[in-house]
């Protein structure tokens, strides 16, 4: 058998549903490109997730372009990796039906995000909200993964893909492989910088909650200021300081030290000064990609030959699973 014969595989998506933030950079991202050596990786734009909450059509197409971009000038390399668009291979819908006859209403009842999106949403409790984990089970399955990236917030949707596919297994046999979640330890869930009992989102409206991968060096240091702490002037790990201990797993992140030598680089020194170093090491982080994204976006020709080339080895996997489990299930083909 050849190395890359023994490679094991790796799928992961992200939605284009605004700016990109540290949150996904440091939760998901920055694993994907570690990924791309050791595994056969496959990597796409979740665009069909994107309007489970109602999207403007100019913004969300240039929302799909520029998460592509993104994932380019992070170092994600074509040649090494699928990189595509959750569209352009319809077998994610298709699949997503079947999926759906083998997911129970109750169980989807328990899903936080569901709950959490509806309240914020209450004006469009969608079904395709409701229904979200069984095409994110179908994006999984579709390419048998080993393993799948995620945040810290998408384990119960990786769970559920595991439940799906090992009742269908149960039922038709070796259809699909049971993946196993892949989190990071440091930076798998990053809070908000202004609320940090929160998750860091993109849709918070406060923009001083959250720093985009794309932010300038200057936006990312104010917004680091500005973040909320504590009195209890002490820079230590711990639960009671859930500001400060949300800092030092970012700054923890960035630059591979641990929390220990975190708490010893700034024993005895101000907030002030531990703020504006976070800023900065996550400001350096971050200067290099936003000057490859913006190369990267603005040669457009080139980004369509990528995601349709991307789109078509996608698709050749997925139609392989995807017809599987039709013909398993009883369909005529
Ligand atoms: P929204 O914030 O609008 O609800 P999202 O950022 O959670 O959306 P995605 O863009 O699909 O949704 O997230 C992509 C990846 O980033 C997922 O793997 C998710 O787990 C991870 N992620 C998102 N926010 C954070 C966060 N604050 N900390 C760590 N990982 C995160
Ligand atoms: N639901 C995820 C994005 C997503 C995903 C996937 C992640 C869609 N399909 C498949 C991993 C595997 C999110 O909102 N973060």
């Amino acid at each position: 058998m050849s190395e890359a014969m023994e490679k094991k595989k790796v799928l992961s998506c992200i939605q284009p549903s605004g700016m990109l933030t540290l949150g996904n950079y440091l939760g998901a991202l920055k694993n994907w490109i570690n990924m791309q050596d050791e595994f056969e990786c496959t990597y796409a734009v979740a665009d069909l997730h994107a309007i489970t909450v109602r999207q403007e059509p100019a913004k969300l197409r240039a929302q799909i372009y520029s998460t592509y971009a993104l994932m380019l000038a992070l170092g994600l390399d074509t040649q090494k990796s699928t990189l595509f668009i959750q569209s352009h291979v319809p077998e994610h819908a298709q699949l997503s039906w079947l999926l759906s006859c083998y997911t129970q209403f109750g169980e989807l009842s328990r899903m936080t995000q569901f709950k959490d999106k509806s309240a914020k949403h209450s004006d469009n409790v969608n079904v395709g909200l409701f229904s979200y984990p069984a095409l994110m089970a179908a994006d999984i399955l579709l390419y048998k993964p080993d393993f799948v990236p995620v945040g810290a917030d998408q384990k119960q949707h990786l769970e559920i893909a595991r439940d799906i596919a090992t009742r269908f297994n149960h039922i038709y046999g070796d259809v699909f492989t049971v993946p196993e979640p892949y989190i990071p330890k440091t930076g798998a869930r990053v809070m908000s910088l202004q609320d940090p009992t929160k998750k860091m989102s993109k849709s918070d409206e406060n923009v001083n909650a959250w720093v985009a991968i794309l932010d300038d060096k200057d936006t990312v240091i104010r917004k680091f200021k500005r973040a909320v702490t504590d009195s209890l002037a002490q820079v230590r790990l711990s639960d009671e300081q859930p500001g400060i201990k949300n800092l030092i797993g970012i700054y923890s992140a960035v630059t591979n030290k641990t929390p220990q030598e975190i708490e010893k680089e700034f024993d005895g020194k101000g907030y002030g000064e531990f703020k504006l170093a976070v800023g900065e090491a996550v400001a350096d982080e971050l200067a290099p990609i936003r000057e490859s994204y913006n190369t990267i976006i603005s040669d457009k020709a080139e980004l369509e030959r990528l995601f349709r080339e991307g789109g078509q080895r996608a698709e050749f996997i997925a139609r392989k699973t995807y017809l599987k489990a039709m013909k398993k299930v009883g369909f005529v083909l």
